[in-house]
């Protein structure tokens, strides 16, 4: 879903030039020989319950998955998924053998409320509670510190129906924020003394963008601009009440850090050049982008910036600066990390407001590709670090990851992503933690099971886990708390991938 297929001329003449980050010129500093991480650094891995379990029938995406066309090859969690719930004793084994102090997962709306009439009496089901409270009790026995993600792309049923995208769904429906937030403060009552980290809403622009840009999400609408970022609005204002409400039911201190509540979401932040830096045209529209991707929701849920137009300045007939109902909403930034993206404003189908095309997949760089088709970019994770410590926050990395059924490329991945990271730090970035996507393989929405994201395999049939050896590369870097640049040198040099899973 994240990716626009822009069909774009492709220059050679700007490949070079789009790469250019990568080849650090004469004045550029030594890299350092090591990075290092401080004790209590969060070391983990991530997953999404759509995207893991099986059983959600009663959400917008499992009619989603019915529907004809839309996910490849048909796929769909409940056949071939890994059954995260019935394995959590496999699962936990996996993050130990990897050395992880950490797991980001989400607790499913739709799996505790399959039904209206549910949520409005407040009986949850009751093999869901028992489901999740088996999650957290064996997490907290292994150590794990858990991360709960509140809203993964998934909406239940009665509040979101894809056959009728023409009327208002999800984020768009009047009642959805207060359903929401009424939501969130129940799980964090139940479930308050054995979490502090809350991240509401996964990626909230790539919601709108999946279901009214791209139409590969629930709803499916194409291009149906006020719709995106209606939603992208309803998704700013839901969190910042969530926060309140997450915040008024969570005051226990469940890692004995002094902290309750700490509460963001995951903001899936990009790298952003111009398709052609000779051409003030790509590079405004790059500049445009990469505020509105990067920045107009943070602006809001931090310093309460409220750009209705998106244009940047404060000016227009909604516009509002300093709004207190919405300004510093976020304990932490969340950052999902993952490749670079051209921009021009001419080739390609071009998006109003932000008067640009998006580039995504299969760049014209000599940067190595993954199945996904995206770069490995690592230097990019610098530089959005970079952009996000400019809120002064604390940050965790809650995704970063590849698609490499292999594995081939994944330990470099991880150990130059990771050194970035460390370096960021040692910048000023206050970074607590990183979250690599994905825990194990699993149902890339769209491109359903192709794209294989995880530091394990699984059996489909049996559902037996295997580790992939990167793990070991991670076990490495975590229990050393170390990133080290001759352990970098060592590993083999990417293979840039030759399949791709769209
Ligand atoms: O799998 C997704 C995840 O659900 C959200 N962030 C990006 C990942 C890879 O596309």
């Amino acid at each position: 879903m994240h990716r626009f297929r822009v069909v774009a001329p492709l220059l050679a003449t700007l490949v070079a030039a789009a790469s250019c980050k990568s080849d650090p010129g004469p004045s550029t500093p030594a890299k350092p020989a090591r990075v290092t991480f401080a004790k209590g650094f969060l070391w983990g891995t991530a997953t999404a319950g759509f995207q893991v379990e099986s059983g959600l029938a009663a959400t917008d995406w499992a009619a989603w998955v019915k529907t004809k066309d839309k996910i490849k090859n048909g796929d769909s969690p409940d056949a071939a998924g890994p059954d995260a719930l019935a394995h959590v004793d496999e699962d936990i084994a996996l993050m130990k053998a990897m050395g992880n102090t950490a797991y980001r997962f989400s607790i499913e709306w739709g799996r505790l409320y399959p039904t209206r009439d549910a949520f409005a009496t407040d009986t949850p089901d009751p093999a869901a509670i028992q489901a999740y409270d088996g999650v957290l009790a064996k997490l907290k026995a292994a150590g794990m510190v858990p991360m709960v993600t509140l809203h993964h792309f998934v909406t239940p049923s009665w509040l979101s129906d894809p056959s009728k995208g023409s009327e208002p769904q999800a984020w768009e429906r009047p009642e959805m924020t207060d359903l929401f937030v009424e939501y969130a403060r129940r799980i964090a009552k139940r479930w308050g003394d054995k979490v502090d980290w809350w991240c509401t809403i996964n990626e909230p622009l790539n919601v709108a963008l999946g279901g009214y840009v791209q139409g590969s999400f629930p709803p499916g609408q194409l291009l149906a601009l006020d719709r995106t970022f209606a939603v992208v609005k309803a998704e700013a204002r839901a969190h910042a009440k969530a926060f309140e409400a997450i915040h008024a039911a969570d005051k226990a201190d469940a890692d004995g850090d002094g902290k309750a509540a700490m509460v963001s979401m995951a903001f899936h932040q990009r790298e952003f050049h111009p398709l052609d830096p000779e051409d003030e045209a790509d590079v405004a529209a790059t500049r445009r982008t990469r505020y509105v991707w990067n920045q107009w929701i943070l602006n809001v849920v931090v310093r309460g910036d409220w750009d209705d137009d998106y244009d940047g300045n404060y000016t227009g007939p909604a516009d509002r600066k300093g709004d207190p109902a919405l300004a510093a909403h976020v304990d932490w930034v969340g950052v999902n990390y993952y490749s670079d993206t051209l921009i021009s404003a001419s080739r390609g189908v071009v998006i109003p407001v932000i008067r640009a095309a998006v580039i995504q997949d299969n760049l014209p760089t000599t940067r190595p590709k993954t199945e996904f088709g995206w770069d490995i970019y690592p230097e990019g994770m610098g530089t959005v670090l970079d952009e996000v410590a400019t809120y002064k926050l604390p940050i965790l990395i809650t995704e970063n990851g590849l698609a490499d059924a292999k594995d081939t490329n994944r330990a470099r991945f991880l150990a130059e992503h990771l050194y970035e990271v460390g370096r960021a730090i040692t910048r000023g970035a206050d970074i607590r933690g990183y979250f690599h996507w994905a825990l194990l393989d699993n149902f890339e929405w769209a491109s359903g099971f192709c794209p294989k994201f995880g530091f394990a395999s699984y059996d489909p049939a049996t559902k037996k886990r295997t580790l992939r050896p990167s793990g070991n590369t991670y076990r490495q870097i975590a229990t050393s708390g170390a990133v080290e640049l001759r352990n970098i040198e060592a590993l083999p040099p990417y293979t840039s991938a030759t399949s791709r899973c769209h």
